[in-house]
């Protein structure tokens, strides 16, 4: 697993360079924004439960057929295990919030699920608008706590998604 640091040293290391101009400034952009990116994700550990129930309540207002006879929600079960998800996609995000990089993503998160969400009927459109909403409302409770700058904050959410629709489940 890697984050922002570890990422930049490999790809120097590969092929034998010093850290340049280039680096510095992204480590740079990375160090400035490190103490807002610990706030976020103390932010969004102290509100996870309440995110993750606002977002489904959101998710099934605005596509109410997932939780109907029929839908890849309905049953309590299923239900439940939506919301699961959308639990793991929020603290995920909140490591690679931390770690400034995707690659925890790919590793823990999106490795594999492109199978397990065909097999199991798993519609990828309504679970990338459920990762849209946690990244609204992740913003918002952000905000509302008084953190600034935090335009790092779309980028976890942003990849998920993208892997997601693009790998067209
Ligand atoms: C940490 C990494 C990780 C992820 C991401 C993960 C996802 C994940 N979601 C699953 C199921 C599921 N996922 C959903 C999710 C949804 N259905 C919908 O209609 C909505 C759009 C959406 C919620 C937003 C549902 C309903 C199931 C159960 C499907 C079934 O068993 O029929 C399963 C199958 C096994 C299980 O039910 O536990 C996995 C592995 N597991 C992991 O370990």
């Amino acid at each position: 697993m890697r984050d922002a640091v570890t990422s930049l040293i490999r790809n120097y290391d590969v092929t034998g360079r010093y850290l340049d101009r280039n680096a510095i400034d992204s480590l740079k952009s990375y160090f400035d924004t490190g103490i807002a990116r610990v706030q976020a994700s103390a932010v969004i550990n102290a509100n996870a439960a309440a995110i993750v129930k606002q977002a489904g309540l959101q998710l099934f207002d605005e596509l109410p057929e997932l939780i109907r006879p029929g839908g890849n929600a309905y049953t309590t079960r299923r239900y439940a295990a939506c919301l699961r998800d959308l639990d793991y996609y929020l603290r995920y995000a909140t490591y690679a919030l931390v770690a400034g990089d995707t690659d925890v993503l790919d590793e823990r998160v999106l490795e594999g699920l492109r199978e397990t969400y065909n097999s199991l009927g798993v519609p990828p459109g309504p679970t990338v608008c459920g990762i849209q909403i946690l990244k609204a409302i992740v913003k918002e409770t952000v905000a509302e706590a008084g953190i600034t700058n935090t335009a790092f904050l779309d980028q976890p959410f942003d990849y998920m998604s993208r892997e997601l629709s693009e790998k067209n489940l």
